[in-house]
């Protein structure tokens, strides 16, 4: 298999000035014509051949003319990979016709069918198979595209740019002529054409200008774009305020489609959307929509200037853009939203999805060095990974020193296609700093340990704190050098409050730091605001986690410390239970102290007023199981799932009245706003519903089925379905059957109800998955029913997943070559549960290494699903 490797970039032979591109849309084929305006790479050297290479996949070619000549099929050849024809001397015009299926095209890159739509996806290869082009981020063209299509299916044609012209044709046929100024790689390239509904808003820049904004819906979506719309206009203004950036076109186009591979995407001013990340009204999307939402709007929107006016010389910088992006989403929400509960958020998304990566078959650098297929690297460590480095940065250099930076990597670089080496670069010219060693977090994968070992000299006032980092061995990098971090360190009295707080750059294997003038032995809050992105292995005795949990002024450490003690119980319990032959209530009385001086921190916390009541929510929410399961070795999953649910029901139990009087204290008569106060007040009100549940009693599970039933607002409804969801009760089937009928033409709001029933820890879970494989509803075709059902079963249902007879693996495995066969891409985004078999005892090893090897031998295995699988199980 071909392997591409980051130390073989070379600059492209030719470029391409100018792309004018005609589409006859059709489902069945459609016609595409281009005209490529190109020129020979001054830089190429003499002597070399005069052969010019254009990528192309599954495409029928027409015709190929090199200034107006029709070349005879002995002048070029055509393969799998592409087409090939020797250059003119001079700058020519090369035109290329082509013909395409997008009725055909399930695998939803290039141009395809969504519902009734035609719609693109060419981030990163895709643009490939829509016509043969040099199709690779560092060759940057304007475009002009002339679409033709039916006018009644297809009133509304959109491109990237300008409308420069549009009309009717004969045959009941229109026409419309987009041209985009700024040039830009074929990966931002969009198309979109269909009858849909619009919604319009406008947006006046910092300089006066006024910018068109639409959204573009289904028909009968148009009262669900509000909260999108305002979301885009908070983000504008945010970056001209923020970043000193301001948008650059009179218009703004986002399309929201059913059938999507990724979150959203980024084209140039024609921004296309999951319809999952734009629709949303009080009564079909929970708060976590709201949000989700919201930073994926804001994270498109902001790439308008960090990855399209400035974007990557090849893909493996792609953390150039993606990783500056996310920090700048997770800085926006921050600033929307509260900046500690964000924090955490984040943080706890890292940890269940970057940390595992990073600890696994599949660990690489934020930058790459290889890859078979780039689409597997769309990936937590490249976006969240490459997030935190950004965020180093910033701590390092403060607000001010960041911003001179980000001033001069635009200004440096506007209208060109860079490294992460550049960008660093910018950061340290403006600022007269050396990133050598920080660098590191660029090329050196895994995630580092972090130790700290503390003194106090009571007469000399001291605190002296010595930090101890290592980073262990990856797939293909043995060796690890220290890295460049800073670690935000508080020393708290014993009245809670800081004797002193510093952040400490640490550099070296091991290091000292001294703090001064402290005039008592202190409680050490490590690593706050998770300033270094590590796993800190120091413990802390129980007691200090818990007065840290009721003092630290970092909420962060707040809630880490919380989570410490909860992750320290449960591993202990988890050990004990397997001990015990699994009595799970055993298992916690003999950690029955802990146990009680847990719950009384817990408690402090939900009854704390003085805090946020999000940050209570999330305060006490115990790790969840995928992220306990990461902390032992051999994982136990049963275990690990009935102790969880153990410590749950005490906890319910014992905070009883307060889970209680929160439950209806925290009740709401007033309209369903999504702000993030009001949010926090929900998800409190729907832990205190969860953990009454959890106590076993009855009367809470009617609680819950009323909740369900009296409820105007999808968020308290899902609260109520999600606990629900795992239980006996009839308030179960009655709530999933009316969200089915209900929702059962809306798409985007049934996959909550597979992805619910498919999280179910119940016993039959597995039976129903697969009845609801043949739900009129589900369609293999479509990637967010996959995610829905089959995804969320093994990423959300541990204990289904790993069942001990193997059948949750099989009837995986069995869906991932099936998948295969219709979409690649994501096929190879959800076989990484498979990967994880080093972490479980030996029986689940060998059937998940197995059904590895069963997808391996899978015949025309593509080349997306061999990548991960091949390395999975390596
Ligand atoms: N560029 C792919 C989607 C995103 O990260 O915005
Ligand atoms: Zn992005």
């Amino acid at each position: 298999r071909h392997v591409i490797s980051r130390k073989d970039y070379k600059e492209p032979d030719f470029f391409v000035e100018k792309v004018e591109l005609v589409f006859d849309l059709e489902r069945e084929v459609t016609n595409v014509k281009s005209r490529l305006f190109i020129h020979a790479n001054p830089a190429r050297g003499t002597g070399v051949d005069d052969e010019v290479f254009l990528y192309g996949e599954d495409m029928k070619l027409v015709s190929v003319s090199i200034n107006e000549r029709r070349l005879a099929s002995g002048d070029f050849t055509v393969d799998q990979e592409g087409l090939r024809f020797t250059a003119p001397r001079e700058a020519f015009i090369a035109e290329i016709e082509t013909q395409i299926s997008p009725a055909n095209n399930t695998r939803l890159e290039g141009l395809y069918v969504s519902q009734s739509a035609f719609c693109t996806q060419c981030e990163a290869e895709g643009f490939r198979r829509i016509t043969y082009f040099p199709d690779r981020p560092d060759v940057m063209a304007t475009f002009k595209v002339t679409i033709n299509a039916d006018k009644s299916s297809c009133p509304v044609l959109l491109s990237n740019g300008n409308l420069i012209d549009s009309g009717d044709l004969d045959g009941g046929r229109h026409f419309a002529v987009w041209e985009d100024p700024f040039p830009k790689p074929s990966y931002l390239f969009a198309l979109v054409a269909g009858d849909l509904a619009c919604v319009e808003d406008s947006f006046k820049t910092v300089s006066g200008r006024d910018v068109a904004l639409r959204i573009f819906v289904e028909h009968g979506n148009e009262d669900r774009c509000d909260f999108a719309m305002d979301s885009l206009k908070r983000s504008m203004k945010w970056d001209e305020e923020v970043y000193g950036l301001e948008y650059d076109l009179d218009l703004f186009n986002i399309v929201a489609v059913s059938d999507f591979n990724m979150g959203a995407m980024e084209n140039k001013s024609l921004n296309v959307f999951n319809a999952k990340y734009i629709l949303a009204k009080p009564d079909t999307a929970t708060d976590m929509d709201f949000e989700l939402i919201e930073s994926i709007v804001a994270h498109e929107y902001f790439h308008n200037w960090s990855g399209n006016r400035v974007t990557c010389r090849d893909w493996f910088q792609l953390s150039l853009k993606e990783g500056l992006t996310v920090f700048r989403d997770q800085e926006f929400s921050a600033d929307q939203r509260s900046r500690p509960v964000q924090r955490i958020k984040d943080v706890a998304q890292l940890r269940a999805r970057q940390f595992p990566e990073d600890g696994g078959p599949l660990a690489h650098p934020v930058r790459p060095d290889s890859y078979m297929e780039i689409n597997n690297f769309y990936t937590a460590t490249v976006y969240e990974k490459g997030a935190e480095l950004i965020r180093m940065m910033h701590t390092l250099l403060g607000s001010d020193g960041y911003r001179k930076g980000i001033d001069l990597y635009f200004d440096r670089h506007d209208g060109q296609a860079v490294t992460c080496d550049d960008f660093a670069k910018a950061m340290e010219d403006a600022n007269d700093i050396d990133f050598t060693q920080l660098k590191l977090w660029y090329s050196q994968a895994g995630t580092p340990k972090l130790w700290w070992e503390g003194d106090y000299d009571a007469d000399a006032k001291q605190y002296r704190i010595t930090l101890t980092q290592k980073t262990d061995p990856t797939p293909g990098q043995g060796d690890k050098k220290p890295l460049h971090m800073p670690v935000s360190i508080g020393l708290l009295g014993a009245d809670g409050n800081d004797l002193a707080a510093k952040t400490v750059e640490l550099t070296q294997a091991t290091q000292e730091f001294v703090f001064d003038g402290v005039t008592e032995k202190p409680v050490v809050s490590f690593n706050r605001g998770f300033s270094a992105p590590v796993n800190v292995m120091t413990d802390q005795p129980d007691a200090e986690l818990a007065f840290l949990m009721g003092n630290d002024s970092d909420a962060f450490n707040r809630w880490e410390a919380g989570q410490k003690y909860a992750t320290r119980l449960m591993l202990s319990a988890i050990s004990n239970f397997e001990e015990n032959d699994g009595n799970a209530d055993a298992a916690l009385n003999d950690v029955a102290v802990a146990v009680d001086a847990f719950i009384g921190a817990m408690q402090a916390t939900l009854l704390n007023d003085g805090l946020d009541k999000a940050f209570r929510a999330d305060a006490l929410v115990l790790p969840g199981e995928e992220f306990i399961s990461e902390q032992r070795k051999p994982a136990n999953p049963d275990a690990i799932h009935q102790v969880r649910n153990a410590l749950r029901k005490r906890i319910g139990v014992a905070l009883m009245d307060d889970f209680e009087n929160t439950y209806h204290q925290n009740a709401s008569n007033a309209a369903f706003t999504p702000d993030a106060l009001s949010a926090g007040q929900r998800a409190l009100r729907a832990t205190a519903l969860g953990y009454l549940v959890a106590s076993g009693e009855t009367r809470f599970a009617d609680l819950a089925s009323d909740q369900y039933k009296a409820s105007d607002n999808m968020t308290d409804q899902m609260a109520a379905l999600s606990v629900l969801n795992h239980l006996d009760h009839p308030g179960r089937a009655d709530a999933l059957a009316d969200f089915e009928t209900r929702f059962a033409k809306d798409g985007v709001v049934l996959d909550k109800w597979f992805a619910l029933q498919a999280m179910s820890s119940r016993d039959d879970t597995l039976a129903r998955v697969k009845d609801l494989m043949g739900h009129p509803a589900f369609t293999m075709r479509n990637p967010n029913k996959v995610r829905s059902l089959i995804g969320a079963f093994a990423m959300g249902n541990p204990r289904h997943f790993h069942a001990k007879d193997g059948s949750g693996y099989e009837f995986y495995t069995d869906r991932l070559i099936e998948l295969d066969d219709i979409n690649p891409q994501v096929a190879a985004r959800l076989c990484a549960p498979l990967g994880k078999w080093a972490k479980y005892d030996d029986d689940r090893a060998e059937m998940m290494k197995a059904a590895l090897q069963r997808i391996l031998a899978k015949e025309d295995i593509s080349r997306d699903l061999y990548e991960i699988a091949s390395k999975s199980a390596a």
